[in-house]
């Protein structure tokens, strides 16, 4: 007998692990599942995902119940004679060869037919949106509207969405698990993708390819909104930022321009000429271009900082007290001691006009 690669004390275990791993599993809330399609195109994704899982299984279950039912029928018991010798069976052979081919056919029609049906929108006018990716927060850019976002993507319920996807420094990821598959985000390359939500919620996004410190961090998330709710998102948006003229705000807006803050970040509107982004950019002593959100509607957003934290008086503090902290390897925090100003130390009366005046920014 072979010694034992498993001792039994340590079954015990594996099976603790296994329930652990298993139980995980079962978590109410699955906010990037692809089990969860939320949309035609995720739908069809999902679709496809099932045909191929429930034929692979049903291959499996055949060939290893075949394989496994001949060693045990035909094992070596004691006292029987040497069984009679074959060679070949044309029959066979040609069985399950034709077999699978026929198989590996059926399921190449059916995927080739779903990425064909996936590869343009279905409706003849999508929403357009440009999505601009950094390191490591998403830009979100719709040419119809002239409106410039970060971190979250409003999109209306049951149209079609239509991304044009592109990078402003390294290859990125563009993922809604929810709605649709992975595209990949290359500087220079202009890749499309289209998904449409059928219910109105948040759907949460991801960087899915590997980009930096901070890839972890950069994520985003798809609101979906009624028509109607989402026309009044667009208005908000293309209305002039505000401008705070008293209290607690106005001082924060002067902290904001006194300290630097204006250097990386416009408040300026949708999409000012003079800031059409950070797609163009603040160059820092003629080498380190920073691109940075625009915060002209900061406050209408539920989160920041690649959709990091919840938009929260708190969190916002702390992100200004540290960003470097809170968000390890974020720009903000490196280009702020590259742009070598000590007066950008902000103090504690700083940040919370800062706060006061960044949630006025309707
Ligand atoms: C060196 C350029 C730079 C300077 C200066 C700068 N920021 Fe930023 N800021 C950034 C970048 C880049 C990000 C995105 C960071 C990330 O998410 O990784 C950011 C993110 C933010 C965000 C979150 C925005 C969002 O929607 O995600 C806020 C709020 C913010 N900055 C406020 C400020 C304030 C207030 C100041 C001045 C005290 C300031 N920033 C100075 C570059 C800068
Ligand atoms: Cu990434």
């Amino acid at each position: 007998m072979p010694k034992r690669l498993l001792s039994s004390r340590w079954l015990p275990v594996l099976g603790l692990i296994s329930l652990v791993v298993l139980l995980i599993a079962c978590t109410p809330e699955h906010p990037q599942s692809t089990f969860e399609a939320a949309g035609p195109v995720a739908k069809s994704q999902l679709n496809l995902f099932w045909i191929l899982f429930w034929m692979s299984l049903a291959i499996f279950i055949v060939v290893v119940g075949a394989l496994l039912f001949t060693l045990f029928r035909f094992r070596e018991k004691p006292g029987t004679a040497l069984p009679f010798q074959t060679h070949g069976n044309r029959k066979l052979e040609i069985a399950w060869t034709v077999a699978p081919s026929l198989l590996l056919i059926a399921l190449a029609v059916i995927t080739v037919q779903t990425l064909f049906a996936l590869d343009s929108p279905s409706q003849d006018d999508p929403l357009q949106v440009e999505v601009i990716a950094h390191q490591w927060w998403f830009e979100f850019y719709y040419p119809e509207y002239n409106v410039t976002t970060a971190n979250e993507v409003n999109v209306p319920v049951g149209r079609d969405v239509a991304f044009k996807v592109d990078s402003r420094d390294v290859i990125h990821s563009f993922w809604v698990p929810k709605l649709r598959g992975k595209i990949d985000i290359i500087p220079n390359v202009t890749n499309n993708t289209w998904f449409s939500a059928s219910e109105p919620g948040l759907y949460y996004g991801q960087c899915a390819e590997f980009c930096g410190i901070a890839h972890a961090f950069m994520k985003f998330r798809v609101v979906a909104q009624h028509e109607d709710e989402f026309l009044e998102w667009v208005a908000g948006q293309q209305a002039p930022a505000r401008f705070a003229t008293e209290g607690l705000a106005s001082e924060g807006s002067l902290v904001f321009n006194t300290k630097g803050c204006i250097t990386c970040h416009t408040v300026a509107g949708p999409d000012s000429a003079a800031m059409r982004d950070s797609r163009t950019a603040s160059f820092l002593g003629g080498q380190n271009l920073v691109h940075a959100p625009n915060l002209a509607h900061f406050a209408s957003r539920g989160s920041f900082a690649g959709s990091m934290f919840e938009n929260t008086d708190e969190n916002l503090a702390a992100w200004l007290r540290d960003p470097e902290g809170v968000k390890p390897g974020n720009r903000m925090a490196r280009l702020a001691d590259a742009f070598n100003n000590p007066d950008m130390a902000l103090s504690e009366s700083d940040i919370e006009a800062l706060v006061a005046y960044l949630q006025s920014l309707q």
